[in-house]
């Protein structure tokens, strides 16, 4: 499959499963263990280095033609008061948009740009659209895992340029609820 021919899939709501599926990648604390603020916490918790996020994408080769989609599952959880999250990135080309539609669970979207900060809710319904130049960040805030369905142009690439540079202005933490 490279997405020149149509095919059918199938999204698990419950797990982010999908039946069709050439990439399942999954990110652990210990791989995003300089991202979160609580560094005490990060130190504690990498004995048990939980599962952070998962996700499963169909193979679909880069091609400003096609559309590209996925799912995202971010499991619950927090390092101190910081909800578990994804990286968080920029796509580029930056006129690269995305929308994500939340299938069960509760997010929250961070989004930064020309150093303003934004928090837009997700819950099963909620369609975000991540617009130019936004560089995005989701947090789980909910206590089951938090499942979302991405889709964006296909030909584009992720820059977490942003994370080595001093991250993001804000986070979300318990005290955002
Ligand atoms: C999503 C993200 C996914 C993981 O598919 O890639 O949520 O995010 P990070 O790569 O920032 O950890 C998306 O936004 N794609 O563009
Ligand atoms: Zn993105």
């Amino acid at each position: 499959m490279s997405g020149k021919e149509s095919f059918l899939n199938k999204v698990n709501f419950k797990t982010g499963e999908l039946s069709v599926c050439g990439s399942h990648n999954k990110t652990y604390l210990s791989d995003i263990k300089d991202l979160f603020r609580d560094k005490d916490e990060v130190y504690k918790r990498l004995k048990e280095n939980p599962l952070i996020y998962e996700t499963f994408y169909p193979d679909i080769k880069e091609n400003g033609n096609y559309v590209f989609y996925g799912i995202t599952k971010i499991h619950p959880g927090k390092i101190g008061k910081e909800f578990f999250m994804t990286k968080g990135h920029l796509h580029i080309p930056e006129q690269i948009t995305e929308a994500y539609l939340c299938l069960s669970g509760k997010g929250m979207l961070l989004e930064q740009k020309d150093n303003t900060v934004q928090k837009t809710l997700m819950e099963p319904g909620t369609i975000n659209y991540v617009g130019e130049s936004s560089f995005h960040r989701v947090y789980n805030i909910g206590n089951e895992p938090l499942i979302f369905y991405i889709s964006c142009n296909a030909d584009f690439e992720h820059d977490y340029s942003l994370l080595e540079n001093g991250g993001f202005l804000d986070v979300v933490t318990v005290d955002d609820l």
